[in-house]
């Protein structure tokens, strides 16, 4: 069987608030997970649907530096994953990280098959 799985380092500093909205619009089933370093898993989600809603939102503390998110798709064997990441830096630091991606689970390059959003914040002052 074709499994295709993307890894991405996530930037986000440890006990910040993490929010992650997550959908998809594609015909196979896509897992999306971040751990943290110490391979704790802080998000697990699997979807499979082609109505976009409705959309996952679900919140988590980081407990490491360095999460890693993993996309995978059992059923595609070119999964192209697509993202950009926005900081709000002051003079204490990251105050607030943000990642969007998309992926395109075939070949129509419409790239909504998955829609993942993670705003992470330090809550904490
Ligand atoms: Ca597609």
């Amino acid at each position: 069987m074709l499994k295709d799985i993307k890894t991405i380092n996530l930037d986000i500093p440890t006990n910040y608030f993490c929010d992650v909205i997550m959908t998809t619009q594609a015909s196979f089933e896509i897992n999306v997970r971040i751990q943290d370093k110490q391979g704790k898993v802080l998000f697990d989600k699997t979807r499979q649907s082609q109505d976009a809603q409705p959309i996952i939102n679900e919140t988590f503390l980081s407990t490491s530096e360095g999460l890693l998110l993993t996309v995978s798709c059992a059923k595609s064997n070119n999964l192209d994953i697509r993202s950009t990441d926005m900081s709000i830096v002051t003079q204490v630091g990251v105050i607030s990280k943000s990642y969007i991606l998309v992926a395109e689970d075939s070949g129509d390059d419409d790239y909504n098959d998955l829609w993942v959003a993670i705003n992470a914040w330090r809550h904490e002052g």
